[in-house]
């Protein structure tokens, strides 16, 4: 599925540990995002090998009218509880690397594969905000770059949406209030793009 990747991203994957190319962005004086753009080199391995490895599953949970229809893109999840090492080694160096610097503890990580451009999640703010007050989720996308939108749930005006392009070993980190008082979501896209995991990292799994 990743093999018209480009192939300049096939190294051994790896992340810089001091997030030294890190800014941060101020959505309001409670809510804010970090931003690291190529911060995990051999995104391109990585892409392949959670493709090759994970058991993707279709998720039924959007509702329409009476009913639920197929969610438009598939999951695969990991939790520290079951007690089974993360599906890549890179991937419990960032664990830790985000546990230290989020001062909380990242303990499960869910994966979203977008095929093409016809995937996507719609606006929503992460559900584990009902348990988990100010909840830090640290993204880490590979393969092709996908828009990311947010904007705020409530706005007494226009409400005006930020974007940004993840993917590529793009981190992007939410936190503050952004799960409570800001939606996010990835648009469909029509540029022929290709597919895209987007590896999410939560604490306080249930
Ligand atoms: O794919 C992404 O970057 C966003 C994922 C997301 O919002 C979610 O799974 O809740």
């Amino acid at each position: 599925m990743f093999s018209e990747l480009t192939l300049f991203d096939r190294a051994t994957p790896t992340v810089d540990p001091a997030f030294a190319a890190l800014t941060r962005v101020h959505l309001d004086d409670r809510s804010w995002v970090d931003v690291v753009p190529d911060w995990l080199q051999g995104a391109d391995t990585v892409a392949e090998e959670l493709t090759d490895r994970l058991p993707w599953r279709q998720r039924r949970d959007v509702p329409m009218y009476d009913s639920f229809v197929d969610e438009p893109r598939l999951s695969s999840w990991w939790r520290a509880a079951d007690g089974v090492g993360e599906p890549l080694r890179v991937l419990a160096e960032i664990r830790r690397l985000l546990s230290d610097r989020y001062r909380v503890r990242f303990d499960s990580i869910g994966f979203n594969l977008y095929r093409d451009g016809e995937d996507s999640v719609a606006w929503h703010g992460d559900r584990h905000r009902r348990h988990v007050v100010d909840p830090v989720v640290a993204i880490v996308s590979v393969g092709q770059a996908r828009t990311l939108r947010l904007r705020p749930r409530v706005a007494a005006g226009p409400r005006r949406s930020q974007t940004w392009r993840l993917g590529h070993g793009h981190l992007f980190v939410m936190g503050g209030a952004c799960q409570h008082e800001w939606e996010h979501c990835v648009p469909k896209s029509s540029a022929g793009v290709g597919p895209r995991i987007s590896i999410t990292f939560r604490h306080g799994a249930r």
